[in-house]
């Protein structure tokens, strides 16, 4: 089972940049590996290293259906090269915002570029799912959240909802 646990906004850990990995090594592919783990056992389909407080950029992905094969990504130091100009708008949720969503506008299409699991460097063009959930862990690395794409009303009441809902859990 997974030692990592996710952390919940307002977390400041959130709000933090990571810094970049110099290689791929056996210490990031565990943190690959573990992350992956977490993301399952939470039912996620993406989660950044900043969401279980390592400021490291590394993602990981795996946007395919249950009934289709996993097709895991394991990301260090992803940066989007290309971003198509026509956006698209589609529902959001964060692992560090649990069961919170919003309609986010992005670009439909990316490219980018990482280092995978063996330290090598790798280009793919994403759409759909894809593209929106590699966008959605790039902008972890910088403290980025979706709830900072839409209106400060819609903002504070999914903050608010939030913090309720955490206060209940305390109790
Ligand atoms: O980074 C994260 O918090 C993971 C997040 C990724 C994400 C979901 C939807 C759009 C963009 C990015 C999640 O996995 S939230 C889990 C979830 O609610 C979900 C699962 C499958 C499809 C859609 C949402
Ligand atoms: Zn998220």
């Amino acid at each position: 089972m997974s030692q990592l646990s996710i952390l919940v906004a307002p977390d400041p850990r959130l709000k933090r940049h990571a810094q970049p990995v110099a290689r791929v090594d056996d210490e990031v592919r565990r943190l690959m590996d573990d992350m992956l783990e977490a993301m399952h056992g939470a039912k996620g389909i993406g989660l950044a290293a900043p969401q279980v407080g390592i400021l490291k950029r590394v993602i990981v992905v795996d946007t395919s259906r249950p009934e289709e094969p996993p097709h895991p990504y394991r990301m260090a130091n992803p940066e989007i090269l290309w971003r198509s100009e026509d956006e698209i708008c589609g529902e959001e949720g964060c692992l560090s915002l649990p069961e919170q969503f919003a309609e986010v506008n992005r670009p439909a299409r990316i490219r980018v570029r990482y280092l995978d699991h063996e330290n090598e460097i790798r280009e793919i063009e994403a759409e759909g799912l894809l593209a929106r959930c590699i966008q959605h862990e790039v902008d972890h690395l910088e403290g980025v959240l979706f709830v900072d794409y839409i209106s400060s009303l819609k903002r504070n009441i999914i903050l608010r909802r939030l913090a309720k809902t955490k206060k209940l859990a305390a109790v």
